[in-house]
């Protein structure tokens, strides 16, 4: 968002606070520009079955698939009035997104706890689904840190995955990566039934994502 305030209009991988060391995508485009991409997904070439220590400091690389890292996210929306973005994109290539104008992930100390409220979009408000599955006011969880509602497991172990798990998810948009349309119904016809962005779930099949974070300017 800073560098889209210096007058860069073009997309591209330009180096943002808080670390300068690594690189983030930037999309001038979407929504009236000034996004840092925090995750993208677009062929499944990147394992996000990772620990607690590779979730925190970033892996990929922000021309592709990536996360940018939950101390990166801290850093950057950590307080102050941030939004967060999700666009999906399934195998019949519609296209949805999901908003959060109140985001917010806390320190490593709290867990990387998520803020995601004031949903507005057309892909359902996965991160708050039901009472069970409220990935709001969640910690982090990974295979080697089980910080999720589901007393009898760790649902990042199960799942292959790092995200902000309840007791699993409505969302789980670090899970497995399926390939293809076979058998997968487009996201259209579930759209006023419930959320769509079930990453991992039978009848919802991403293709490609990308997750942003904006300021309010
Ligand atoms: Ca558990």
């Amino acid at each position: 968002a800073e560098i889209h305030h210096l007058g860069i209009e073009e997309n591209g991988i330009y180096t943002i606070q808080p670390d300068p060391r690594r690189p983030a995508a930037c999309d001038m485009e979407t929504a009236g520009g000034g996004w840092t991409v925090f995750q993208r997904r677009l062929d499944g070439s990147a394992d996000f079955n990772r620990t607690w220590q590779e979730y925190r400091d970033g892996f990929g690389s922000p021309q592709g698939e990536h996360w940018l890292g939950n101390g990166a996210l801290h850093a950057l929306a950590g307080s102050g009035q941030n939004v967060l973005r999700i666009q999906l994109e399934d195998w019949h290539l519609q296209r949805r997104q999901a908003t959060y104008s109140t985001f917010r992930v806390a320190s490593e100390a709290s867990r990387y706890r998520l803020t995601a409220r004031d949903y507005s979009g057309d892909a359902g408000n996965a991160l708050s689904y039901s009472k069970r599955y409220n990935h709001d006011g969640r910690p982090f969880s990974t295979s080697d840190r089980d910080h999720d509602r589901y007393t009898s497991g760790n649902c990042a172990q199960y799942y292959g995955a790092g995200w902000w798990f309840d007791s699993c998810f409505a969302a789980n948009l670090n899970g497995k990566y399926y390939r293809g349309p076979c058998n997968k119904k487009p996201i259209a016809p579930h759209a006023r039934q419930r959320p769509l962005f079930f990453f991992q779930v039978n009848d919802i099949n991403v293709r490609a994502m990308r997750i942003f974070i904006g300021y309010f300017k």
